[in-house]
């Protein structure tokens, strides 16, 4: 009950939200067709993703188990399904490092699912479960709020998805929200001595053990795309399965206007959920995540930290990512 009463205020919430993004666009209308050609590309709304990062982080840490975290796949079942979209719960069992056994689910939500030249886009769901990157050791136990490494993905994509439902393009579009990321060996563990891995992205790896289809023409992975000046560089492994895609969305980037946000320079290669994408199911995907050349931690400065939170999140660089990812998909 406490559950309804929270969606409907969000649903409110949402839509006083959506007003002042089309307000934005009553003003000066040709924001709306800015380096679009003839195609209409609709305007990205941040303000909308941020309420969902808000939203996601009022549940709590996200972890596996937790209330938060059956709570949050309750809210992300229930936004994607009122944009129309078809939404498959992918239960799962999920071992972690030590052992530890989880129930899980996989969140998949299709958009035109008949047209079978297709779309993938991705993003974890999860919270970490340990600030193990803390400046201060006493929270190196504590779960992390995960408002970047988590709910900025998902936001991008449950905007995403609500565009799609207001404009109707024809292109097929399937958004996938993993779970159990995050739950990779942690740092303060001593006695680990297996492929440290394989312990992360167990949701992505069993998505592409059991995938639902696999007619996508690439993949998109979005992880930590919210921080406060991130720029995001040709990661590694991107480039080296899926250069053509890479080029792509970094030229779509450029298009939109955003080529300072999407850096034409390499990042380093991450292990991640488009690992077992590229490898098992070779469907050619992608990882738009950020790189802090100059920083202690190059994923940014509360990286696995309790400062992971909605105050650190900056609406512009959701924005340079939605409207990046609206104009790969309206020029597909
Ligand atoms: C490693 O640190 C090996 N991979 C990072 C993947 C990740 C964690 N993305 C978000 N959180
Ligand atoms: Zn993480």
């Amino acid at each position: 009950m406490r559950l309804r009463v929270f969606l409907s205020i969000f649903s409110l919430l949402t839509l006083f939200f959506l007003f002042s993004c089309k307000g934005e666009k009553n003003i000066n209308p040709t924001d709306n067709t800015a380096n679009s050609d003839s195609v209409n590309i609709p305007q990205f709304c941040a303000d909308s993703a941020m309420l969902s990062i808000e939203t996601q982080c009022a549940f709590g840490p996200r972890t596996l188990g937790s209330k938060a975290h059956e709570d949050c796949a309750a809210y992300i079942i229930e936004a994607f399904k009122a944009q129309n979209l078809d939404v498959t719960r992918q239960e799962a069992d999920f071992t972690l490092y030590n052992g530890e056994r989880f129930r899980g689910c996989n969140i998949i939500a299709a958009y035109k699912p008949e047209l079978t030249e297709r779309i993938l886009i991705c993003a974890h769901w999860d919270s970490r479960p340990w600030a193990d990157n803390d400046p201060d050791p006493a929270n190196h136990h504590t779960p992390v709020l995960a408002a970047n490494d988590g709910a900025s993905g998902i936001a991008v994509m449950l905007e995403i998805a609500r565009l799609l439902k207001a404009q109707n393009p024809e292109v097929g579009v399937d958004f996938i929200c993993f779970d159990a990321e995050d739950a990779g060996v942690p740092e303060w563990e001593t006695n680990f001595s297996g492929n440290e891995q394989l312990t992360w992205c167990l949701g992505s790896q069993h998505w592409a053990n059991n995938p639902h289809r696999t007619d996508f023409r690439f993949g998109i992975l979005l992880d930590m795309v919210g921080a406060k000046d991130a720029k995001f560089y040709k990661e590694l492994f991107s480039q080296r399965y899926a250069s053509g895609v890479i080029a792509h969305v970094w030229n779509a980037a450029r298009e939109a206007g955003y080529s300072s946000v999407f850096v034409d320079e390499d990042g380093g290669g991450i292990t991640d959920d488009h690992l077992p994408l590229n490898t098992i199911t070779q469907i050619p995907t992608i990882d738009i995540i950020p790189y802090f050349p100059h920083m202690e931690h190059s994923f940014g400065a509360t990286w696995h930290t309790v400062s992971d939170t909605p105050a650190n999140i900056d609406p512009n660089t959701l924005k340079a990512v939605g409207q990046t990812l609206l104009h790969v998909i309206y020029h597909f």
